[in-house]
Parts: structure tokens; C-alpha cells; sequence
């Protein structure tokens, strides 16, 4: 079967604007995502309780080794221990397309600990991935490291960044090729409405995602180029970058895409911190750093 990279579909199909808000515009009316979300979480939960994944195999791992996610049923192997003993809940607001913020959730395994830091959920990152739905079918994987910017992903898949740490690289002196060591792999089982939802593009449409993401290094994402990194540009920190909230001076373009964020006429990068101590200004100290206030 040919593999498509469809986590990219987001970047080239005109369904997905800015996946970041989940804001799809298909020819027939999406599944009320109340319902949708209930009858996710019930097959998630059902799943989680009946199946394991290969942890004898993560453990056992060198670490310079990366290990594909393998996920079973427990029926002939019940001294497994099952998904459900291993995960992390994580709640995430979706936009249902009317401004409504629905609560999912998204469960997280840390199959294996990173060495380094963890990324923010816009920042840029250096993977391998693997993704699957819950019937075992592998709709993507990449074996190969790849960039993914910020943002550009179904939202469940960024907002699994925060949970895995980056590892660490170096030259092989014999051979001039990178060596990585040490990075961290993070499973995450999504509801529909954090992966494809409704798309027309989808591999499946309403379908609960699997993903194992294995994460090499990221950068700090800079959209607008503007000196302020893409997740200090949500301004009301929701997690969601095109929130009537995230657009300073009302023009219509959210400020981590605004390189003026104010509109004063002082692009960002020249009054942000002109001093350079680290904090954004705020020349009359009236609590609104320079680069959101016009006045
Ligand atoms: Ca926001
Ligand atoms: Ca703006
Ligand atoms: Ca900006
Ligand atoms: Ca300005």
C-alpha cells in the first residue's frame, strides 16, 4: 500500500484553513459533536480495558533503537498489563465551529522517557510517528524523521507534544552521520474530534486515533517572525491560536501571524524588547507591554 503522509492533508487540503481550530467546511452537516464525543470516549474506554501495547519491547529497548508501536487484544494474553493501567487523561476544548468549547479527552502513555526538555504544543518538531485506528489498521506512519511545523498537525497530535521530552544528537565521527540517543515516545489514543472529525480528506471519517510519536528535537516556533514565540501570541492562553481574543487590534489576523500586533505602525520585532532583558516592554508601565499597546 502506498504510504501518503496524511497529518499533512491539514497543511494542502482547503477543509483545513488552520487545523488548530478544527474549523471544517464540508459539503454536509457534521455529527453533533456532543454525541460524537460520548460514543468516542465509550469506544476508547473499551478498547483501552481490552488491549496492551508492546512495553516489554520499550523497556528492553537500546535507546538509540526506535521501537514501532505494536498493540494487541488481551483475550490470549491476559497476564498483560491493559492500556487502561497505563494512561494519562488530558483534557482538551474544541471548538464545535460555533464557538462552543467541548471538552475531550485524550489519553497518553509515556512509552519511553526523553532526555531533554518538552516542546510547547505550537512549536516545531523533529519525529517519527506511527498512526493507527483502533481496529489495528495503520492509516500513516513515518519510519523516517521528519519536520512537522508548528500547528500544522490534527490537533491531537500537537497537543500530545507537552508530553514527550526531545533527546539528544550527535556526528558519528566514522561515518558523518547523526546519531540520536535518548528521545522520548509518547502514545496517545484521540477522539475523533482531536484528529479528523468530519473531513471529507480524512482516512476515515468520525474515527478514533492512535499515535505513537517518537520526538527527536523541536524548535521554538516563531510563525510571524516577529521575535514573540507562536505559544506567548495566545493571548488568552487557551490553546487555540484564532480566538477572537488572539487578535490584538481587531484587524482580523491573530497575532501569531500578525507581525504588527498592535497596528501602531512599530512592526512587533522593533518594540517587543528593544532593551533586550528578556521581558517584553512597557514604556508607560501601564501593564500592557509595548508591542499590544497602541497608546
Ligand atoms: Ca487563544
Ligand atoms: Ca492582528
Ligand atoms: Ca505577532
Ligand atoms: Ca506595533
Amino acid at each position: 500500500m502506498k504510504k501518503t503522509n496524511l497529518l499533512l492533508i491539514c497543511l494542502l487540503s482547503a477543509l483545513f484553513i488552520n487545523c488548530e481550530d478544527n474549523r471544517l467546511q464540508p459539503q454536509i452537516p457534521l455529527r453533533d459533536y456532543e454525541e460524537q464525543r460520548a460514543a468516542d470516549n465509550d469506544s476508547i474506554i473499551s478498547f483501552l480495558q481490552n488491549h496492551y501495547y508492546n512495553y516489554e519491547e520499550f523497556e528492553s529497548a537500546s535507546t538509540t533503537t526506535r521501537v514501532s508501536l505494536t498493540i494487541d487484544s488481551l483475550i490470549n494474553a491476559t497476564d498483560k498489563i491493559p492500556l487502561i493501567d497505563q494512561v494519562i487523561e488530558h483534557e482538551v476544548q474544541v471548538n464545535d465551529g460555533d464557538d462552543n468549547f467541548i471538552s475531550h479527552t485524550m489519553y497518553i502513555i509515556p512509552a519511553r522517557e526523553g532526555v531533554g526538555g518538552f516542546p510547547s504544543i505550537a512549536d516545531e518538531v523533529y519525529v517519527t510517528y506511527k498512526g493507527m485506528f483502533l481496529d489495528g489498521v495503520v492509516f500513516d506512519e513515518s519510519e523516517s524523521k521528519i519536520w512537522f511545523n508548528g500547528l500544522s498537525t490534527v490537533r491531537g497530535f500537537f497537543e500530545t507534544y507537552p508530553f514527550i521530552k526531545h533527546g539528544v544528537w550527535d556526528v558519528d565521527p566514522s561515518t558523518g552521520l547523526i546519531r540520536h540517543d535518548g528521545f522520548g515516545t509518547t502514545i496517545v489514543i484521540m477522539p475523533s474530534a482531536l484528529g479528523y472529525y468530519g473531513s471529507t480528506s480524512a482516512p476515515r471519517q468520525y474515527a478514533p486515533l492512535i499515535f505513537a510519536i517518537d520526538l527527536y528535537t523541536f524548535a521554538v516556533a516563531d510563525h510571524d517572525e516577529d521575535s514573540v514565540p507562536t505559544i506567548d501570541e495566545d493571548v488568552d492562553g487557551d490553546g487555540h491560536f484564532n480566538g477572537s481574543n488572539d487578535d490584538t487590534d481587531g484587524d482580523g489576523v491573530p497575532n501569531y501571524v500578525d507581525n504588527d500586533d498592535d497596528d501602531d505602525g512599530i512592526l512587533t520585532i522593533d518594540e517587543y524588547d528593544v532593551d533586550l532583558d528578556g521581558f517584553p516592554d512597557d514604556s508607560d508601565q501601564d501593564g500592557i507591554p509595548d508591542y499590544l499597546d497602541a497608546s
